[in-house]
């Protein structure tokens, strides 16, 4: 994504505002530093592999991570696809009532998850699900809310996981408070808020990023723009020549970086979360990358974008990126890599097999926890509903 073209844009230095604006800029000595500049993302996305898989030279700010750790990252993205095509599989056999894939995506999705520790937190949305299976977390108690479950399934104390969150960008607010909080109390904790292109339209990013701005919390904003917004193309969301400039506004440092790179996104998102952890607040990173699947299996992505557009984005998987590169380096053989696949096959058939038991889901427990004292209207809906269930149950028995 380049900045636009300012040529084109007819010169406004004869209003009378600019020629104030510039004659204030005159009045301020050259060598004045421009405040800004520090918390600017480079010009173009972060790149430390080609597309193809050729390392780049050397990055000034963003060291290349350990090639254990890539080899690391290499075994959770692949796991983490097969996880993908399995859980998109299973609504297609009923038995998740939607999925969201994250395709295209597993750069983003692993590279965040590897760049924190155990017990940093992390504010996922429903895009995130290879994330959080890649964190550790039993993929059929992630996959729980999506089976038609009120609970999200896994502990998210135990496993400092957040629910998904499917109301956009609340949980830029959330990652932001318990971010500060975590910090009064004198620990180092860092929190990462996935968030999509869409969504930083929302209000509650700007609420979250602002205050933990001027809180100094430890967050990391990571921005997955995959493009789309469900139909919405980013053209239609945003004038930004980068996303990475909302962090600036509000005086977070911010940088872009090519999300289907894993070795860059691990790596600049590696500094973020330092930057965060050093107790020099948050850092906001924007990662170009491409939802390859539609939004979820229930739209239709044929009707808003080409075939031509997807196609050039096969050209730059991450997972054949960072394997190329890594037998390039003799960390990857054959038989790691059909190691990794055989592991990944296994994992998707446990949770083919785990997936084929039903849910036990007590439809009166909807209205369990709520409120602590249910209120009237919820009291008469439970007792529509037990009512309800009572009738059906009787119907089956006659
Ligand atoms: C507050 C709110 N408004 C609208 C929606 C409906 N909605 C669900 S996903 C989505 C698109 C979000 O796009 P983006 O932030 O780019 O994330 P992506 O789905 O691409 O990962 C919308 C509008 C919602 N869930 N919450
Ligand atoms: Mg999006």
């Amino acid at each position: 994504m380049g900045a636009p073209d300012v040529q084109e844009v007819p010169a406004v230095t004869t209003t009378p505002q600019a020629v104030r604006r510039e004659s204030r800029r005159g009045s301020r000595p050259a060598t004045t530093p421009d405040p800004a500049r520090a918390l600017m993302p480079a010009g173009e996305p972060v790149r430390l592999l080609d597309p193809d898989g050729t390392p780049l030279p050397a990055h000034p700010d963003y060291p290349e991570p350990p090639v254990e750790a890539l080899v690391e990252l290499h075994r959770r993205m692949v796991i983490g696809r097969r996880f993908d095509v399995q859980a998109t599989a299973l609504t297609k056999q009923g038995r998740l009532a939607v999925y969201p894939s994250s395709r295209g995506q597993e750069a983003c999705q692993v590279g965040a998850i590897l760049a924190l520790n155990d017990d940093d937190w992390v504010f996922p949305t429903y895009r995130e699900s290879m994330a959080l299976v890649s964190r550790g977390i039993d993929p059929v108690e992630v996959l729980t809310l999506l089976r038609g479950d009120w609970h999200c399934g896994y502990d998210p104390a135990a496993r400092r996981t957040a629910p998904q969150c499917t109301p956009l960008a609340t949980q830029c607010v959330h990652a932001a408070g318990l971010a500060y909080g975590e910090a009064y109390q004198g620990r180092d904790t860092v929190a990462l808020a996935f968030i999509g292109d869409g969504a930083t339209s929302e209000g509650d990013f700007h609420e979250g990023v602002n205050f933990a701005a001027v809180f100094k919390a430890p967050v990391v904003y990571f921005v997955q723009n995959n493009r789309y917004a469900i139909s919405v193309p980013l053209s239609r969301q945003t004038a930004a020549p980068s996303l990475a400039y909302k962090g600036v506004g509000y005086g977070v440092p911010s940088e872009q970086v090519d999300g289907n790179d894993p070795v860059a996104v691990l790596a600049v998102l590696t500094r973020a979360v330092a930057h965060a952890r050093a107790g020099h607040g948050p850092f906001l990173v924007e990662a170009h990358t491409y939802r390859m699947e539609p939004h979820t299996n229930a739209d239709d992505a044929t009707r808003y974008r080409d075939a031509d557009e997807v196609e050039a984005w096969r050209d730059r998987d991450p997972v054949a990126r960072l394997e190329t590169y890594l037998r390039a380096r003799g960390a990857l053989d054959d038989a790691a890599v059909a190691a990794v696949a055989e592991e990944a096959e296994a994992y998707a058939a446990d949770l083919r097999d785990r997936m084929h038991d039903k849910p036990t889901v007590d439809p009166l427990s909807l209205f369990d926890h709520v409120y602590a004292q249910p209120t009237p209207q919820l009291v008469e809906q439970r007792d529509q509903v037990r009512a309800e269930l009572a009738a059906a149950a009787e119907e089956g028995d006659a």
